[in-house]
């Protein structure tokens, strides 16, 4: 699994000066295989819209396109998956309403939520926060890396580790064993955003 999986903020990008389309069109031409387009303010018809734009983006360079929390726009978009978190339509539901071959997604934020999931068959898991973040409000808790590397010790799911990650600290976060990483603001909120994902992937590179 490739390990910078950009998570999509329409705000943070339109702050920095750029559409989302051109956001994860860089970060794709950077390397980004995974994208996640997450929107909480949008009507269904301009998330559709924006679904679609982001679907050719994604397929051009053979990424993966997931959608998160809605199952109506993945199957509308013909995404690659969903990803759900735990307030939002349960695994089960979600699988059964997109069928074996897309892929599922789970957040979990302790180890109560890791243990519930560990005998479903999610295709991975998204572990957050780890870090504080001002991208995401609501973030329950945080893990910190030594959290993190429990929840990682615990799984056979691939993980991604999310919150408040950013160059000063990806080598610590992939240090403990976790699959790969997935950003907002380190990516959407930057100037260049390629350049930005190739300084991440670039720190990856050298934490080998
Ligand atoms: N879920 C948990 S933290 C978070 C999400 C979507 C936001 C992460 O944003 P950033 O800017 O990478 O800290
Ligand atoms: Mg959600």
């Amino acid at each position: 699994m490739s390990p910078i999986y950009l998570v999509t903020d329409s705000v943070i990008s339109q702050q920095a000066g750029h559409t989302l389309p051109f956001v994860v069109e860089e970060a794709c031409r950077a390397g980004v295989r995974w994208v996640q387009l997450r929107e909480k303010n949008l009507s269904t018809r301009a998330f559709l819209e924006l679904g679609f734009q982001l679907k050719a983006i994604t397929q051009k360079y053979d990424a993966k396109l997931i959608i998160n929390d809605r199952v109506d726009i993945a199957l509308a978009v013909d995404a690659d998956g969903v990803h759900v978190g735990q307030d939002d339509m349960p695994y089960h539901l979600v699988r059964s309403l997109l069928g074996p071959n897309k892929i599922v997604g789970l957040s979990i934020n302790n180890r109560t939520e890791l243990l519930a999931a560990q005998d479903l068959d999610v295709d991975y898991l998204g572990v957050a926060a780890i870090f504080p973040t001002g991208t995401k409000q609501d973030t329950s808790s945080v893990l910190g890396i030594e959290g993190l590397r429990e929840i990682c010790a615990l799984t056979r799911f691939p993980t991604f580790a999310i919150g408040g990650i950013h160059p000063i600290n990806i080598q610590k976060v992939m240090q403990t064993g976790v699959t790969g990483v997935a950003v907002v603001s380190a990516i959407c909120g930057q100037p260049c955003p390629y350049e930005a994902t190739r300084e991440l992937f670039a720190l990856l590179e050298q934490s080998r």
